[in-house]
């Protein structure tokens, strides 16, 4: 078994490309188990496997401690961790060649919080797994939103420190031409600073964009994007050819023992 986490921001097209990764891999022969993480989603374009749902109920949470959404969603995660062993057992049970599970949108509890690696770290235990990160193509339109968009995408990957794939998400949505800039972007950190230049926002951000910039342009840990559509089904197969290329990879990424959050 492999797991694959989709994370990203708030709407950024996890649960569409949970539903099309899915479909994509069992057309070609390979069984999945899709695996909703999100205790507080109403309606999924596929249908769970594995739901936490059964475990966690948000507006019982919300009731009991008080809460307003967003803090009830927090709480219920961290509720989670004692039904971790629940969950597994469920997954094992299936014994599935891919586990795709899909995160909530509060990206906070991956970037920030310590439920989030904490969660990941418990349910993968023992098996390969990686993250897919979701950069939305709505990020790409403006050269110093995407470097903010880059630095969000470091930081879950400094809390996951599992081997991180980055999908330009909702390709469909913008032009061939951008997607080539914003590929040659991060193949020439250069190009990225040069039209940050131009951005129009304050010289004082611009000059801290640029900083950022640099330093995320010398890490190479962003250093390409997979352009996927969920809805055309275009970038598929590029980003299974990089899962394979990863999980086949001599990096040592499996995870021996589930260590605390960073
Ligand atoms: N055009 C286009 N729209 C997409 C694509 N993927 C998702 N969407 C749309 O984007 C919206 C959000 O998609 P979701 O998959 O629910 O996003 P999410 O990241 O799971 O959202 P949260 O769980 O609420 O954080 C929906 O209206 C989808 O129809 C895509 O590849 N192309
Ligand atoms: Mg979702």
């Amino acid at each position: 078994m492999y797991f694959l986490f989709i994370l990203g921001t708030a709407g950024s097209g996890k649960s569409y490309l949970t539903s099309a990764l899915a479909e994509w891999l069992e057309d070609h022969e390979l069984s999945v188990t899709r695996v909703n993480l999100d205790p507080a989603v109403e309606w999924l374009p596929y249908s769970p496997d594995v739901d936490v749902r059964d475990y966690v109920e948000v507006r019982k949470v919300m009731e009991k401690y008080g809460l307003g959404p967003n803090g009830a969603l927090i709480t219920s995660v961290d509720m989670l961790v004692s039904y971790i062993d629940k969950i597994r057992d469920e997954i094992e049970a299936l014994r599935s060649n891919y586990v795709i599970v899909d995160t909530p949108g509060q990206l906070e509890l991956f970037a920030f919080r310590q439920s989030g690696p904490y969660i990941t770290s418990l349910i993968s235990q023992g098996y390969k797994s990686l993250a897919i990160y979701l950069i939305d193509s709505f990020f790409t339109h403006q050269p110093t939103s995407f470097v903010s968009a880059l630095l969000l995408a470091i930081s879950v990957h400094l809390r996951l420190g599992i081997p991180q794939i980055h999908v330009l998400s909702k390709s469909d949505l913008i032009s061939s031409d951008r997607i080539e800039k914003v590929q040659t972007w991060l193949s020439d950190p250069l190009s990225l600073i040069d039209e940050i230049e131009q951005d129009k926002v304050s010289r004082s951000l611009r000059d801290v964009a640029i900083q950022i910039e640099k330093i995320l342009g010398e890490t190479g840990l962003v250093g390409e994007v997979i352009p996927v559509s969920s809805k055309t089904g275009e970038g598929l197969d590029e980003l299974y050819g990089e899962i394979q290329r990863i999980l086949a990879g001599g990096e040592d990424y499996l995870t021996e023992e589930a260590s605390g959050p960073l």
